[in-house]
């Protein structure tokens, strides 16, 4: 059975938090995966980390790591610093994920979020080309560590690298690494794909990581938008077995508010406890839709 994931932001106002408080909350609601973020971990002692990991350990939860690379780590820059800092900044995340047990890297990985160099430019090659040369410096190391990288297939508006699944392939093949996999987004994939079905079917066994929401980014739901038997018809058919991981976000306010974009109060005034409700109701229907 895939194990089901939640990005840890649901729960937060803004990126740093307790993390113990998080596994406990997760574990309680029916989780088998926390998603969370290198940059609040690496301000945490090793100890702490540590720390955070035991407790996971202890509580059946696996840590999977998103990232959204900042403008200062962008590993398709035009400057060569700014590259050598994303390529870093990267290694410093294999660390810590090797110090709390995880093996999937993945977000927007390849160059910045919500950096859109080819914005109105037609030729985006110079910035693949570095991106990719970025990448395979890096893959040596998650190589050696046995971990999964995952390229994420994000809409145009916050990165102009990869915004399908075929750009995806095209991209992971020009890398040529057998750790570098793609990360599939229901809420990116409404927006740029012609088909959900073809575009998982496309991917295939490359698929890594998927991540799940509503095109409004409240989670899964019966009540929802998505097509969800079709979806999960799709990851059946190429026998999926990674980790099915959720990334809803519904309140205003904070860092992550802001980061996100939340600008209303999408949860219409749920309490942390109907918050929960409504990741475990998502569990739920998952699960139920994965084993048809
Ligand atoms: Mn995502």
């Amino acid at each position: 059975m895939n194990k089901i994931g939640i990005h840890f932001g649901y729960f937060n106002r803004d990126w740093d938090t307790d993390f113990i408080r998080q596994i406990d909350q997760v574990k309680r609601i029916g989780f088998d995966i926390l998603e969370v973020a290198p940059a609040p971990l690496m301000k945490l002692s090793k100890e702490q980390r540590e720390e955070i990991a035991g407790c996971a350990k202890e509580q059946g939860i696996e840590f999977t790591f998103s990232v959204g690379l900042g403008k200062e780590y962008d590993l398709a820059s035009p400057d060569e610093q700014i590259r050598k800092a994303g390529i870093q900044f990267t290694l410093d995340t294999f660390e810590i994920m090797q110090e709390m047990g995880s093996t999937m890297y993945s977000g927007v990985d390849i160059g910045a979020w919500n950096q859109t160099y080819s914005y109105g430019v037609l030729d985006k090659s110079a910035e693949w080309k570095r991106s990719v040369e970025s990448v395979k410096e890096i893959m040596k190391s998650a190589e050696e560590k046995g971990i999964t990288y995952a390229v994420e297939v994000v809409n145009r508006y916050e990165s102009s690298l990869v915004n399908t699944a075929e750009e995806a392939m095209d991209y992971i093949s020009r890398v040529g690494s057998p750790n570098l996999k793609i990360l599939l987004d229901t809420y990116h994939m409404n927006i740029e794909e012609d088909s959900f079905e073809q575009a998982i079917k496309l991917v295939g066994d490359k698929l890594g990581h998927f991540h799940v929401g509503e095109p409004n980014r409240r989670p899964p739901s019966t009540n929802g938008r998505m097509p969800w038997d079709e979806i999960t018809l799709a990851l059946k058919a190429i026998q999926y077995e990674g980790a099915i991981v959720m990334e809803p976000f519904i309140k205003m306010g904070g860092e992550v508010g802001r980061d996100i974009k939340v600008w209303r109060d999408i949860s219409k005034g749920a309490s942390q406890e109907e918050m929960e409700g409504l990741a475990a109701d998502a569990i739920y229907m998952l699960h139920k839709k994965m084993q048809q």
